[in-house]
């Protein structure tokens, strides 16, 4: 049983793994001046984002931070 199950853990670990370097990948290349966060005229290729800036500036800092542009993109998916 324990064979069988290494394996498959194994694999989600890298499956998220590889998704959250993506959400790192796609927020540096929107984030055109490297400070860690992403505003609104960074936001140019995120409408959506730019559409619900609000709802998803968790902290209200008027910046998208890392962790708020990977949950935009996790409610996304669907
Ligand atoms: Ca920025
Ligand atoms: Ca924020």
């Amino acid at each position: 049983m324990k064979s069988i199950l290494v394996p498959l853990t194994v694999m989600l670990a890298s499956s998220f793994n590889a998704m959250a370097l993506d959400v790192k990948q796609r927020f540096d290349h929107l984030d055109n001046n490297r400070d860690g966060y992403l505003t609104e005229n960074e936001l140019d290729a995120q409408p959506q984002l730019i559409k619900q800036f609000q709802r998803w500036d968790t902290d209200r800092d008027n910046k998208i931070s890392l962790v708020e542009f990977k949950n935009f993109l996790t409610n996304n998916l669907h």
